[in-house]
């Protein structure tokens, strides 16, 4: 058995992708693909979530209601006009104002209150009903503290998870956190993963008529949130920390854009609100383009560093945005977040992230977290085709030219 597959107490743990995965030696992963998915399903959604509406327990003609019942996202008009690929490509990102309906503002930010308090549920509950085994993990043998416990309700990315002991790092894999793959549980964020605008902003943004999805999250940044470090993310495929990219060269890419959705906006200051590098993508540093705060990064990677293509100093920018905005960011692109002052109200944010296949191989990088459940209900023709092609890179050994994981070159 693969040292990788092994939890710190020494019970095989599921590889990341279990569909890309050639582990026939590992017995947690042997007894999932002989599960059905609704069995499956079920264990990730225990009675203590009771949500008789998830996606993930969706019959046909439910999925067939989501097509006849769409309505629009986006005012397109507003979204084509503000949006020019040349300029996202050379500034790493794109801020389209106001793009959101007035509808759409509203029961986007329902969706993600009722994401959050479906996370914070399980947050609170206790863990001992959940099913594990089928999970495919003995059950833990610790639990989180009170006060973990308490730092992580209201918001995103805060339970523990350098380690599996607790079984966070299990829950998340299989979205049973809704703050990880939210579109699972909450309808109206299904709806937006597979909106036909949606998939056009995605094909304009990456420049391709190929996209797939990546990951969707729940960004939720309470008062009182500290503020996000400055980072990039690494898109894998030999195109990380290999040197400066040019447009032609950068556009071949298999890249990610982080699609950060905020129906209720927010301020530059005190917010929690996005910061970004215009021009930091195309260094492809994640490996040295990091740092705590503005001053460190500012003295450290920024100095001396000038736009590659338009030789302007690089330099930190504070967004401020309205309600009903759209951020488009290729991952390579420095961002971090600013803190959120305990007087201001919560910063609602959903993460759709999709991708595109490298020009120069055609292969799509493995998936970062697509649930096992949604894989394999995908690999077995139990989706709509839509949904079933834009998960393939969760279950498709050719389109990921045998990887298996997002991180491998
Ligand atoms: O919260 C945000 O606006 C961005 C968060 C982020 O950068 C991340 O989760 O990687
Ligand atoms: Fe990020």
């Amino acid at each position: 058995m693969k040292k990788s597959t092994l939890s710190p107490d020494s019970a095989p743990t599921l590889p990341q992708n279990p569909l890309l995965a050639s582990d026939s030696s590992n017995p947690a992963l042997t007894r999932l693909l002989l599960r059905s998915t609704g069995e499956l399903a079920d264990a990730t959604r225990p009675s203590l979530l009771a949500n008789e509406h998830s996606p993930v327990h969706w019959s046909p003609s439910d999925w067939d209601g989501l097509e006849s019942n769409r309505e629009p996202l986006f005012d397109m008009s507003a979204v084509t006009a503000q949006f020019d690929h040349a300029s996202f490509l050379r500034d790493g990102y794109a801020v389209l104002r106001e793009v959101m309906t007035p509808k759409t503002v509203e029961v986007w930010t329902a969706a993600l209150k009722y994401g959050q308090e479906l996370n914070d549920r399980l947050l609170k509950s206790d863990w001992s009903e959940i099913d594990w085994e089928v999970l495919g993990r003995t059950p833990p043998t610790k639990s989180l503290t009170v006060e973990e416990i308490s730092n992580a309700l209201g918001g995103s990315q805060k339970a523990p998870q350098s380690d599996d002991e607790a079984g966070v790092k299990t829950l998340r894999q299989h979205s049973v956190f809704a703050e990880y793959f939210p579109a699972g549980h909450v309808p109206y964020l299904m709806n937006v993963l597979t909106h036909p605008q949606m998939l056009q902003l995605q094909r304009m943004s990456l420049g391709s008529d190929d996209i797939y999805f990546d990951h969707n999250q729940l960004l939720t940044r309470p008062p009182g949130y500290p503020g996000g470090a400055w980072h990039s993310h690494k898109i894998g495929a030999g195109a990380d920390n290999c040197g400066v990219a040019s447009l032609s060269e950068y556009q071949a890419q298999p890249n990610f854009n982080l699609t950060l959705c905020y129906p209720q906006g927010f301020e530059a200051e005190d917010d929690g609100g996005l910061k970004i590098i215009r021009g930091s993508h195309l260094f492809r540093d994640p490996g040295g383009c990091w740092a705590d705060t503005d001053e460190d990064i500012q003295q450290e990677w920024l100095a001396d560093r000038v736009h590659p293509v338009t030789s302007e100093p690089l330099q930190i920018e504070h967004l401020s945005i309205p309600p009903g905005t759209v951020v488009c960011c290729l991952s390579h692109a420095a961002h971090a977040v600013s803190p959120k002052a305990l007087d201001r109200d919560t910063r609602w944010c959903s993460l759709f992230c999709y991708k595109k296949p490298s020009d120069v191989t055609g292969y799509a990088q493995p998936s970062h977290s697509i649930p096992p459940v949604w894989a394999m209900k995908a690999h077995r023709g139990e989706l709509p085709s839509l949904l079933t092609e834009l998960f393939r890179p969760s279950y498709d050994k050719e389109l990921t030219g045998g990887r298996t994981v997002d991180s491998e070159p």
